[in-house]
């Protein structure tokens, strides 16, 4: 069985996906990121960077004692070599899904987590920070957008975890007002893999624990954005 450790955000749902995705049994322990449960010392034991997702994998192949797994490509590699799913093993094909999900997690993720955040969150307007990432996020929407007029899928023919990786992260397109028929590949992607009754089902997994005005609150602003609203 395998633990996860998550809340309802774009990085817990890349693995609410791939597990609904390759069926391995699974069961959620919420963790509420705007009341600080990351900050626990249980917590930071299977993720000392105090970011969920993470998980506990309590069968693990080798027989021994429970797995623990932070960072969502960690984490999406770790259940398709468990699985054998979604992740090629031919060199070719390995290293093209490893290659974008790499892309994922280290850029489009982060400049549209900033983006987001100077758009929506920050307490004041900032022009030259929401700019600099709005402008990163539509050349990282464009690199996608290429790739995906060239192949049916985010690393070639085949759906794999490459594709889980980015899916939550281009949902949010209407919050971040990005016109995403000006990206006709990405869309037409976008548009197939939602599709997916696995992809639709993770994307579902905590629905009702949204927390749509994460900067409403002055703890929650404190926590998640180091916001201290005594400081001026
Ligand atoms: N690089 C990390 C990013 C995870 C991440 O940023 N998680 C956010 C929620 S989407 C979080 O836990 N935030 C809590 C905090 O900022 O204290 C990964 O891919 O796992």
């Amino acid at each position: 069985m395998i633990e996860l450790l998550t809340a309802p955000t774009p990085n817990g749902w890349k693995i609410t996906v791939m597990l609904e995705e390759c069926g391995l049994p699974y069961r959620v322990k919420w963790i509420n990121i705007g009341r600080g449960e990351q900050f626990t010392p249980e917590f930071l034991a299977v993720s000392p960077n105090n970011r969920i997702p993470a998980i506990v994998d309590h069968g693990p192949a080798d027989g021994g004692e429970a797995v623990s797994v932070f960072e969502t490509g960690a984490i999406l590699v770790y259940l398709a070599e468990k699985s054998g799913q979604f992740l090629p093993t031919d060199v070719r094909h390995r290293k093209a899904v490893l290659e974008w999900l790499f892309w994922q997690v280290g850029g489009l993720g982060p400049m549209l987590g900033q983006h987001g955040h100077f758009k929506l969150y920050a307490p004041d307007r900032i022009a030259y920070a929401t700019e600099r990432y709005r402008t990163e996020t539509l050349r990282l929407y464009g690199v996608l957008d290429r790739q995906l007029a060239q192949n049916e899928h985010v690393a070639g023919a085949d759906y794999s975890i490459a594709d889980m990786a980015c899916f939550p992260w281009i949902q949010t397109y209407r919050a971040q007002e990005i016109d995403l028929p000006a990206f006709p590949h990405l869309k037409r992607w976008y548009e197939q893999v939602k599709q997916r009754p696995g992809l639709r089902r993770g994307m579902e997994v905590g629905r009702d624990r949204i927390n749509r005005q994460p900067q409403a609150d002055a703890e929650t602003r404190k926590l998640l954005f180091g916001i201290k609203d005594d400081v001026q």
